[in-house]
């Protein structure tokens, strides 16, 4: 069978440990938040045994955030509790295990600390507009996901509307990138990330699938590409499922982003998704 795209050779310097993106490359989910959406991930105490677990289920990242984006979630954590959460847990995991370790933060200061500490990746969900966020990730080295969303959380019953969502969310990520270059950060360390979901991440369930069934043309920048699809609610909505039941949902959808050429997918469910992307890989081979 022959590839319907090649993914860029694109290699990453994540604080030392090498990102090779010419396979997809899965990214485990710990949230250090006691409000987070989906009850697998919420680990506060056991984050060990859990982290331990994704490894050995053959995640290459473990992307660990203190800050829920859920709308309706415990209000805004200062910058230093935010860190007070999620620090001791890239302390524990840098000296344990043999992961890159990504932090899922828009705080300035728990960029340049969790850094410090051995993070290999910053994503942020409001691409560096916090203030301070840009200025903090340009004083790093590491790689840094840019993800489209509206920057707040909007107000309720706000409805998005996009003429083609795929392009309007293209061009945001590009003067994103545009402005990160121009703080010194060099493409070379960007990630895009069209960022589906509703509230903040600005999306319906229709304009999420829209995006999945266009993702192929985000390849057009010329950056690695980013999806995070896990149980997310328009496959809940698409499906009629809770968040416990989107399990097949949201393999279909890391199955469909994964052949469209995105280089990280984001999930709860590791052990699943390795076998889903390990078989496609073998139908590519085959
Ligand atoms: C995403 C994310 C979340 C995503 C990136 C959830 C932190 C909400 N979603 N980061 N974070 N992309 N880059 O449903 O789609 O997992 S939290």
């Amino acid at each position: 069978m022959s590839n319907d795209f090649q993914l860029g050779g694109f290699l990453l310097d994540c604080a030392g440990k090498a990102l090779d993106l010419s396979k997809p490359k899965v990214m485990g989910i710990l949230n250090v938040t006691p409000d987070s959406f989906y009850e697998g991930s919420r680990c506060r105490d056991g984050w060990l045994k859990l982290a331990e677990q994704m490894v050995l289920d053959g995640a290459d990242i473990l992307d660990i955030g203190g800050e829920s984006t859920r709308p309706g979630a415990s209000g805004a954590l200062s910058q230093e509790e935010e860190l007070e959460r999620v620090l001791p847990v890239i302390e524990g995991l840098n000296s344990r295990l043999d992961v890159i370790l990504s932090v899922d933060t828009s705080s300035p200061l728990v960029m340049a600390e969790t850094v410090k500490a051995g993070a290999g990746l910053i994503n942020d969900v409001r691409a560096l507009y916090r203030d301070g966020a840009l200025e903090a990730a340009a004083s790093t080295a590491v790689p840094i996901v840019l993800m489209h969303s509206l920057v707040e959380q909007p107000e309720p019953g706000f409805v998005p509307v996009y003429d083609d969502v795929v392009a309007e969310v293209g061009e945001y990520l590009a003067s994103v990138v545009a402005r990160c270059e121009q703080a010194g950060i060099a493409k070379e360390r960007l990630i895009i990330d069209p960022g589906f979901g509703g509230g903040m991440f600005g999306k319906t369930p229709q304009y999420d699938l829209q995006i999945l069934k266009g993702y192929r043309r985000f390849h057009k920048y010329g950056l690695p590409l980013f999806a995070g699809v896990s149980r997310k609610s328009f496959v809940g909505s698409t499906l009629n499922r809770d968040t416990e039941e989107r399990l097949p949902g949201s393999l279909a959808a890391a199955m469909l982003a994964a052949q469209a050429g995105a280089h990280i997918i984001r999930v709860h469910d590791v052990r699943e998704t390795v076998d889903v992307l390990r078989l496609l890989q073998a139908v590519e081979e085959a």
